[in-house]
C-alpha cells in the first residue's frame, strides 16, 4: 500500500541525545498491532482517566503488562491492578514486547525489557499539554512509543517547559525512542490530523512503553 511504502522508505532520524525517530520501523507489524488492541480492550477498556483536579484526559487510555500508568483524585501513579475492573491488566503480547526490543536495541539501549505497556487513543484535535514522564522508578530505561494510525504532530521541547519544542510529524508506523539525557524532555502531542484511515478510520493510537518498576 502507498502509505506504508512511503514510512518504510523513511529512515531513521536523531531528534536529540539519546533520542531517534525511527521511520516506519513498525510498518510491516502495524497490521498485526492493531489486531490486539480490540483483545485487549476487552480485558481492560479504554477509559477517560480522572485527574487530581477532577478533570477528564482527552486521551483514552488503557495498559498492558505487569503495570499500569493511572491518573484519579489522588494523581498519578503506576498500579498492577485496573481501578476499572479490580483485576490485573491484561498481559502485554509477545508481539509488543519484542518490537519494543528490537527498536530500542536499533537505537542504542540494547536489553530493553518493558512492564509497562500504556495504550493511548486520541481523535482529531485531541492535544496531550507539554508535560515530562517521571512516575517511572527506572529513568535509565528508554521509553519506546509506536505511532499507529492517523498522523500526528509531536512537540519535542528542552528540560523546562518554557522551552520552545520543535514540531515533528509521526505517522502510522513510526517508532520512536528516548533515552539517556532526553529521558526527562517535555514533549506532547499538539494535534491530531481529521481523517479516515484505512487501518484505524477516525483514531490514532500510541503504545508507549516503559520501564515502570
Ligand atoms: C518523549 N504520549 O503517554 S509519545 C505519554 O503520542 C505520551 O501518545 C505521547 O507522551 C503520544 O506520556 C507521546 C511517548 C513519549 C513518552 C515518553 C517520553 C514521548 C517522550 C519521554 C521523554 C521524551
Ligand atoms: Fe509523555
Amino acid at each position: 500500500m502507498q502509505h506504508d511504502m512511503f514510512a518504510e522508505s523513511r529512515s531513521a532520524v536523531r531528534i536529540g541525545p539519546g533520542a531517534m525517530l525511527l521511520g516506519g520501523f513498525a510498518s510491516a507489524e502495524a497490521r498485526a498491532l492493531l489486531a490486539q488492541i480490540p483483545k485487549l480492550g476487552a480485558v481492560s477498556p479504554f477509559r477517560h482517566m480522572t485527574t487530581r483536579n477532577g478533570g477528564r484526559l482527552a486521551v483514552a487510555m488503557f495498559n498492558c503488562g505487569e503495570t499500569g500508568w493511572i491518573s484519579d483524585r489522588r494523581g498519578y501513579r503506576y498500579q498492577s491492578l485496573d481501578p476499572e475492573t479490580g483485576n490485573p491488566w491484561p498481559a502485554m503480547p509477545d508481539l509488543f514486547r519484542s518490537l519494543a526490543g528490537r527498536a530500542a536495541a536499533a537505537a542504542g539501549f540494547a536489553g530493553f525489557s518493558p512492564d509497562a505497556c500504556l495504550v493511548n487513543r486520541y481523535d482529531a484535535g485531541t492535544r496531550l499539554s507539554l508535560h515530562q514522564d517521571m512516575d517511572e522508578q527506572d529513568h535509565d530505561a528508554p521509553i519506546v512509543s509506536v505511532s499507529l494510525g492517523l498522523s500526528a504532530t509531536f512537540l519535542w521541547g528542552g528540560a523546562l517547559r518554557a522551552d520552545r519544542p520543535e514540531r515533528h510529524r509521526l505517522h502510522h508506523g513510526d517508532v520512536v525512542v528516548w533515552g539517556g539525557p532526553s529521558r526527562m524532555t517535555f514533549h506532547g502531542v499538539d494535534g491530531v490530523e481529521r481523517g479516515d484511515h484505512p487501518e484505524t478510520g477516525p483514531w490514532r493510537y500510541n503504545l508507549t512503553f516503559r520501564r515502570a518498576q
